[in-house]
């Protein structure tokens, strides 16, 4: 498939993935979801793939939500559609094997914000502001917004975010734990960069294993979740990237690892 309104780049292990139709402020409309969900889906190289940064063209915004004027013109049976496609690609995006961080660099607003919550980390420009103005419109964060918050910020603070529909500066965004970083709005892109480089020099099994205990493992109760961190742990055994890293320690290198 062509892409239109997506792009792709990578730098080493690191792909950049950008929503880009800088005028509309990125807004995912139909056509924008469905190429941002078939790339993530169908055609994002995963090979060598040990982060993956996703952003919004422009100096603006990252996402300022789903297209309410598409919306306003949806049948039920559409409005749906566009709802269960969301979540699939979200999903998919925060269950993926690789890491993924959310280069905020704007608005950051309904759907712009739950595919930023969908990503595993959060770095914000200075000027990004993030929120759901959803109850403005007359429905509410139905893209995950509604669930990701919660577990995010805990049940007060995120009713105050979604009952007011009102935007939160960075700094504000920061304090809820929406974002874990705020960086000057210029090297927004770098600071994610770096962040996804560390993280894809390190063992990328590990990672992928740590990101299921840590997803899969907040979803359970305690004894469960620890029983699920037993097997993954224990999985790690068997890679190649364990006994590198314990050699390289012992060495005193740096490890390489090959994901195997
Ligand atoms: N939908 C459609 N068009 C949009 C949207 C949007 N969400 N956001 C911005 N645009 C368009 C504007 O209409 C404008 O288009 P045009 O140039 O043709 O007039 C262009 O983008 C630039 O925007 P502005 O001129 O408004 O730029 P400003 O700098 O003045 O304002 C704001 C920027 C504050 C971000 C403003 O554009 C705004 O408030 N946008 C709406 C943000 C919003 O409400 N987002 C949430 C949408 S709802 C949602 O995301 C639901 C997700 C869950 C859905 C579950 C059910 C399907």
């Amino acid at each position: 498939m062509s892409y239109e309104y997506i792009e792709y780049t990578k730098d080493g292990a690191v792909g950049v993935l950008t929503i880009n139709r800088p005028k509309a402020l990125n807004v995912l409309n139909w056509d924008t979801l469905k190429e941002l969900g078939s790339f993530v889906e169908n055609d994002l190289p995963k090979e060598q793939l040990r982060a993956l940064i996703i952003t919004g063209a422009g100096d603006k915004a990252f996402v300022a939500g789903a297209d309410v004027g598409q919306m306003s013109k949806m049948s039920r049976d559409e409005f749906k559609e566009y709802i269960d496609y969301a979540h699939k690609i979200f999903n998919l995006i925060e269950n993926a094997s690789y890491p993924s961080i959310a280069a905020v660099n704007g608005y950051a607003l309904g759907g712009g914000c739950e595919l930023a919550l969908a990503c595993d980390l959060r770095i914000a420009s200075e000027r990004a502001k993030m929120g759901f103005p959803e109850v403005k419109l007359g429905i509410f964060p139905g893209w995950g917004g509604s669930q990701r918050t919660t577990r995010i910020m805990g049940n007060a603070k995120a009713k105050e975010l979604i009952y007011t529909g009102e935007m939160v500066s960075a700094e504000e965004a920061l304090r809820l734990g929406l974002v874990e970083r705020v960086v000057p709005h210029e090297v927004v892109m770098k600071e994610a960069m770096e962040l996804a480089s560390s993280i894809a020099a390190r063992a990328p099994l590990a990672i992928s294993a740590a990101k299921k205990a840590i997803n899969e493992g907040s979803e359970m109760n305690l004894k469960d979740a620890l029983e699920l961190e037993k097997n993954l742990i224990d999985s790690c055994f068997d890679t190649e990237d364990r006994a590198e890293g314990m050699k390289a320690f012992l060495e005193k290198r740096d490890p390489e690892f090959s994901g195997k």
